[in-house]
């Protein structure tokens, strides 16, 4: 008989190449280094706490007869856990019946339990795994969703293939206790620059899903493109939509397209933030309606990527009679508690009138998110500021009680260039190779902007430069992992080396899910 043997991970030993976990044996503590590459070792994001025995190698084996049963047998549940059985039945060829479980545990299958101890917060999960069973408890169907995304790091990379293969389907037995750190964990997507089709943003949730990520938000209107259908202000899409960045094809979402994407990330645990940038940023709405121009001229549609040169007229009532429809229209179809009203580099609306302005379009409802310079303006501490460049705009929200996203345009704007030789993105803000969007932390970011103040981060992709999934994936992998773990693992286990590690391995199941990721020299 082996000892029991325990094994965690120890986050401030890592050595420089390798990954150190401290083994806990009944007659001592020793130190031992792991360099094979167990899937177990690429988990992002890391989970809060890893226990399992490296003495004894023993697995769980799904085999034909294997079932998931789920505890109690409501909707939500069963819809994680068919979107479980639905990955291992396509990589597998096993039958995976999703059923309730009446309390029995028999061998060789997987459980899904909702229990009643919160512990783990919100979307906190215990995962066990030993040789009979699979084991996946949560306070929340949320909690089972991310367990679920684990449990798939923990199968061979297969799993993620799509095609059915013959290779043992086994996981190393294992116990992981896992939670959240911040509630916002958000991705941005700019779909006004060059438009995605539903088909595109539907590939983007799924991946953002996979690594815990819970906001999608949707920057859907700007100089060059209006894309939401707004069916009292048809032109905003016929006109406003109908191109793109250098006359590329243009498009828009129509409200039955968009409430399908909402219906798509809410099975995916994301909520969706769409994003009406105004009174700046709005080219494509002055282009379809002369008179919200001051001027009473519509400007011709716009295909550069200058920012700043327009601004709705602040002085005419009908600016607001127009925002009141465009904001009542997407509320109604817009289930999440927050719209954002973007309010970034409005450099041709005087701050007087900004103020104002912002001011003025704050109460609709729902809760108001806006970039940074929103702070300016006398508004409530329930609405949200976005953090992009500034922290005397972040400092000036935290004073007001506002809460914080933080999107440090120097280490997560993933549009920006890797480095020199990157051929997509931009680099107004600098080169962002893997290491520096990895390397930073919340807590720290903003000199007098306390962990309280933060609602939690998200990682914008803007898309000037962009006009394909492909290129929205190779500038967001691998970088958009490292955010996530940012997002969700606990502070004491985040470590570079320890995280490259990880993603060297981890970079296999790129592959296997078809992303086309930058293989950075870093994580080679
Ligand atoms: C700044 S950051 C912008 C966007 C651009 C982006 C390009 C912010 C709130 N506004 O309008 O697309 O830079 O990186």
């Amino acid at each position: 008989m082996f000892p029991k043997i325990n094994l965690k991970i120890l986050s401030k030993n890592i050595s420089v190449a390798s990954i150190v976990f401290l083994l806990t044996v009944s007659c001592g503590t020793k130190k031992i280094v792991v360099k094979d590459s167990e899937p177990v070792l690429s988990l992002i994001p890391i989970p809060a706490e890893i226990i399992y025995d490296r003495a004894v190698v023993s697995y769980f084996e799904l085999t034909n007869t294997a079932e998931i049963f789920v505890e109690p047998e409501n909707e939500e549940i069963k819809n994680v856990a068919e979107q479980l059985a639905e990955k291992l039945r396509t990589s597998t060829g096993c039958a995976l019946k999703v059923s309730s479980s009446n309390g029995r545990t028999e061998k060789g299958n997987i459980y899904l339990k909702l229990i009643n101890d919160n512990s783990s917060g919100d979307e906190g999960y215990k995962l066990s795994v030993t040789k009979d069973f699979v084991t996946l408890e949560a306070s929340k169907p949320a909690g089972l969703f991310y367990g679920v995304q684990t449990l798939r790091q923990l199968f061979p990379n297969e799993i993620e293939s799509g095609i059915i293969k013959k290779i043992p389907w086994r996981i190393r037995t294992i116990s992981i206790k896992d939670f959240s750190r911040y509630k916002w964990r958000g991705a941005m997507l700019d779909v006004a620059r060059h438009f995605f089709k539903v088909d595109d943003v539907k590939k983007y949730i799924d991946l953002l899903a996979f690594y815990k990520i819970n906001k999608l938000h949707l920057h859907l209107s700007d100089d060059q493109g209006w894309r939401i259908e707004i069916k009292s202000w048809q032109n905003l899409t016929k006109i406003g939509g109908s191109t793109a960045v250098n006359g590329d094809p243009g498009g828009y979402y129509t409200q039955e397209d968009y409430k399908e994407i909402v219906k798509y990330a809410r099975e995916k645990f994301i909520t969706i933030i769409p994003e009406i940038d105004l009174p700046g940023h709005t080219n494509a709405a002055l282009a379809s309606y002369p008179e919200l121009n001051c001027s009473g001229i519509a400007p011709k549609i716009y295909t550069g990527i200058e920012v700043g040169f327009s601004s709705l007229c602040i002085e005419k009532e009908i600016t607001y009679k127009f925002i009141d429809n465009v904001i009542k229209e997407l509320a109604a179809i817009t289930p999440g508690e927050y719209i954002h009203i973007g309010g970034d580099e409005a450099k041709s609306t005087n701050e007087k009138d900004y103020i104002k302005f912002i001011e003025r379009v704050e109460s609709h409802g729902k809760r108001m998110i806006g970039w940074e310079e929103i702070s300016k303006a006398n508004i409530s501490s329930s609405s949200v500021s976005q953090f992009w460049d500034s922290p005397q705009h972040a400092i000036a929200a935290a004073k007001r009680g506002m809460k914080l996203i933080l999107s440090p345009s120097t280490k997560i704007y993933l549009d920006m260039k890797y480095n020199e030789s990157t051929p997509l993105g931009l680099f107004w803000a600098g080169y962002t190779d893997v290491k520096k969007s990895y390397s930073w932390d919340p807590e720290t970011e903003i000199p007098g902007v306390i962990n309280n103040n933060i609602l939690g981060i998200e990682a914008p992709l803007w898309s000037e430069t962009l006009k394909t999934i492909k290129d929205i994936e190779y500038m967001a992998f691998p970088r958009l992992a490292g955010a996530a773990e940012i997002a969700w693992s606990q502070k004491r286990l985040r470590q570079w080396e320890n995280y490259r590690e990880r993603l060297i391995i981890h970079s296999k199941r790129f592959d296997a899910l078809g992303v086309n990721y930058y293989s950075s020299p870093e994580i080679k």
